[in-house]
């Protein structure tokens, strides 16, 4: 039983997904018991999702680093701190050495701290000399990065949750918020019920999101540009758009006007499997709307299309005025906890500290100068994308990997060619909090790190909102804070002093610098601002400034004419296509039960009870045609690879696509699913993202001899799981 007067409570940040939910973490006796919503936030009023509240166990659970190691032959050996670092930081002066800077590069999660992206930018960009900094936002936001800068000139979201009660219709499409972002769709559903908004769903599926819709348009897999495109069609054709007003604040009216001719309702069914009247009924519920807010995920980043699909949608914002007003504009919401933290200090390899690009001379000679370095040390070339850092591994161009906060072997497409890129690394470094992951059986080093509420930092949400998240408990063992563990490597590599930190609000105020008068300015903010209560949204650029809800209200964009962009865009098929051979479509995609490659989640007795091993969600009509029924065990083949997971027939997915989740991996104790053995390493050439939701395959019923000798395998990784 918990007393609860025992228990301290402490205002922290959900460290899962990026919309920020203000949280009350319980400690007694130095461990974490309890987790609530926090009253009063903004973001979320006392309200969490079932991730959250399933926190506590996590901490508790086998498997925790407690040491950092080194591969000795086949076995990982404890070390010192000692030895570890100067081990890593010798590894790395060696290779640079003899390979030049570009063949070291850092890989890193979303859920990283924006003061531990600040240190590895200085350190790689700055000192080391190369941009093959990464980071997972790659798989998950960079479109949505790089729609941003191509519509309105930055990566600046630029409406905010408040709008959600000011909103009379919401375009949710390619996310499934209902499992995802669960809070989020609340404030939606009471929304909705509340002022009669009305809700346009978007997804090829059916999902517990698009029973929430008054029109939900079931469409073909990729198949959004053309939609998108259709809608500005009808919108043009029946007098929705005031041409005047928008030529105000957008360019590139009448250029859209000539390509939208060819994406007339009729042959935009003939693309999308939607019925004319369906794009008709969408357009004119867009066109009487008073203020439409657009919510787009993972079903339009995951696509050889995503910067396309991104731009195409917000072009329906765009022609209706439907944009920085309350209620109105696009909302973009995010994977990971730190959102937005990642991309602004820098965290892809073609960006710089605050907002800043590596191609942008004065960019990069503002940041040498203020980190004291040669203006020479920045490249002007983009380093390398985390494909591409893969396919410099195989090539022999990439000699050392420093991963920390991801589990690139679950989540990157085509696991046997990451594994094989990565095993061949003279050097792989992983910083994680457990082992073994997919990833960390894979080390030469092993680091062990301190999470969540083990570690002090900064994380900002997908409306701008910058929080603390302090730490309340000690970590096990050695484990240290990654921060930490990235300057003692720097100092040991020789940079003292450019490195001299003690404390994460050190490296917080020198990150601060280079935020001044852009459109992430902190200038306003301390730590002490934030400690314990909700910190504001960005920009603040003075103590006295309370943050800023809405961005670009005078309808002026970073642009150099000052307008937005609507952007004419063509629709391209997905890049695989179903044959004989591979006829089904797969998507893949979330549960409601695990996050990510399910390290934490599947630590938490009762998410993993919900979910505990992979499924194959297949239509009803397929699974007869292949004798498939509930619970067999099924085969998932493509032309790279197999995945498993267990049949669940069901009408949510159409005759000729299957769905399964990507949260099992090779660790899976249960039947090691792994669906990135089969995913296409193909990505939209605008922002280098995979094309995760559309890959051809075919089915199969398993043999239970082979299910049996898969099982008895992962049985191995099941008892190191335990600990
Ligand atoms: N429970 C839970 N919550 C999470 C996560 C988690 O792992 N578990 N992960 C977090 C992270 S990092 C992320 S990025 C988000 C992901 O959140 P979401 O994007 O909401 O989730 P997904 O399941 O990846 O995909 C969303 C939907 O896109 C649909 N889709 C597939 N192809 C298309 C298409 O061509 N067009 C359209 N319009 N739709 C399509 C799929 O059917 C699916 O329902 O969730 C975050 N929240
Ligand atoms: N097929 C398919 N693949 C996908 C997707 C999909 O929809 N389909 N979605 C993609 C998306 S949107 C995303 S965001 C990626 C996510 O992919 P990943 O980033 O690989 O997934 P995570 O499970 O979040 O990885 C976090 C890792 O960091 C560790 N960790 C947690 N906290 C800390 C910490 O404080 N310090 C350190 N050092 N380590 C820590 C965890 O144990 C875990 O190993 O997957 C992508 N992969
Ligand atoms: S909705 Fe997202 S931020 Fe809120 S509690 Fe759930 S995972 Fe955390
Ligand atoms: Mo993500």
């Amino acid at each position: 039983m918990k007393n609860e007067q025992d228990i301290r409570w402490s205002k922290s940040t959900c460290p899962y997904c990026g919309f920020g939910c203000g949280l009350m973490v319980g400690v007694k006796q130095g461990r974490i018991v309890e987790i609530k919503g926090m009253k009063g936030h903004p973001v979320n009023d006392g309200q969490i999702c079932v991730l959250a509240a399933n926190i506590p166990p996590i901490f508790n659970a086998g498997g925790r680093l407690t040491r950092s190691m080194i591969r000795r032959g086949n076995e990982f050996v404890p070390v010192t701190w000692k030895e570890a670092i100067e081990h890593t930081a010798n590894e790395l002066k060696r290779i640079i050495k003899k390979y030049g800077p570009d063949s070291v590069a850092f890989y890193g999660g979303a859920a990283n701290l924006t003061e531990e992206y600040y240190l590895m930018n200085k350190l790689m960009k700055g000192l080391i000399g190369t941009n093959n900094i990464e980071c997972s936002t790659r798989l998950c936001m960079a479109a949505t990065a790089a729609g941003f800068i191509s519509t309105i000139g930055a990566d600046a979201p630029p409406s905010c949750y408040a709008d959600i009660e000011e909103a009379d219709l919401f375009f949710i499409t390619g996310n499934n918020m209902a499992l995802t972002i669960p809070v989020m769709f609340r404030r939606i559903s009471d929304a909705k019920k509340k002022n009669g908004a009305k809700v346009i769903v978007v997804d090829p599926r059916r999902t517990r999101t698009s029973e929430l819709a008054d029109l939900h348009l079931q469409i073909r897999p990729g198949t959004d540009v053309a939609l998108n495109n259709s809608i500005a069609y009808v919108l043009l054709k029946e007098g929705f758009v005031d041409e005047e007003q928008v030529e105000q604040y957008a360019s590139g009216l009448s250029d859209l006007k000539r390509l939208i001719v060819e994406f007339s309702p009729s042959k935009a069914a003939t693309i999308t499997g939607l019925q004319e009247q369906q794009i008709i009924e969408a357009a004119r519920m867009i066109g009487n709307a008073r203020a439409m807010l657009t919510f787009w995920f993972q079903g339009y980043n995951h696509s050889t299309q995503a910067v396309f699909k991104n731009n195409t949608l917000h072009n329906l914002s765009l022609l209706t005025g439907n944009i920085c007003r309350p209620g109105a504009g696009p909302l973009s919401i995010t994977g990971e906890a730190n959102a937005l933290g990642n991309r602004w200090v820098g965290a892809l390899s073609h960006l710089l500290v605050g907002m800043r690009q590596i191609n942008n001379e004065q960019h990069r000679r503002e940041v040498a100068k203020y980190w004291g370095v040669p203006e020479k040390n920045i490249k002007s070339t983009p380093g390398r994308s985390i494909i591409e850092i893969i396919e410099g591994l195989h090539s022999g161009d990439i000699r050392a990997l420093w991963i920390t906060t991801t589990n690139p072997p679950a989540s990157l497409p085509d696991t046997r060619w990451v594994e094989e890129g990565l095993a061949k690394a003279e050097l792989l470094v992983v910083q994680d909090i457990f082992h073994p992951t997919e990833t960390t059986i894979l080390a030469d080093v092993i680091l062990a790190a301190a999470q969540w509420c083990e570690k002090t930092g900064t994380f900002i949400s997908s409306e701008r909102r910058l929080e603390l998240v302090e730490k309340l408990i000690e970590p096990p063992g050695e484990a240290k804070p990654d921060y930490e563990i990235i300057w003692l490597v720097a100092r040991a590599m020789g940079f003292e002093k450019e490195f001299p930190y003690v404390s994460p609000e050190e490296v917080f105020e020198e990150w601060k610098g280079l935020t001044r008068g852009r459109l992430c300015d902190m200038g306003g903010v301390t730590y002490e601002r934030l400690r314990g209560v909700v910190g504001p949204q960005l920009p603040c650029p003075s103590p006295d400034h309370p943050g800023t809800g809405r961005l670009f209200t005078d309808m002026h964009f970073p642009r150099p004419d000052g307008r937005a962009a609507l952007l004419l865009r063509d629709y391209i098929a997905p890049a695989e296509k179903p044959d004989r051979e591979y006829p089904f479509i797969l998507i893949t995609g979330c549960l409601e039960w695990h996050f990510n490659t399910r390290t934490r989640t599947a630590r938490a007795p009762h998410l993993n009870q919900q979910a505990p091993e992979c499924t194959v969600d297949i239509n009803p009509k397929d699974a007869a045609m292949f004798e498939i029924n509930g619970g067999d065990l099924i085969e998932v083949t493509s032309r790279r690879g197999k995945a498993r997971g267990k049949a669940c027939l069901t009408e949510n997915v159409q005759a000729g696509t299957v769905f399964m989740p990507y949260h099992f991996g090779k660790m899976c104790a249960n039947n090691g699913s792994s669906v990135n053995n089969v995913t296409n390493p193909v990505y939209d050439v605008h922002s280098k993202q995979p094309e995760y939701k559309f890959t051809a395959v075919r089915v199969e019923k398993m043999s239970t001899q082979n299910s049996l000798n898969i099982s008895s395998l992962l049985l191995e990784f099941k008892k190191y799981l335990q600990g």
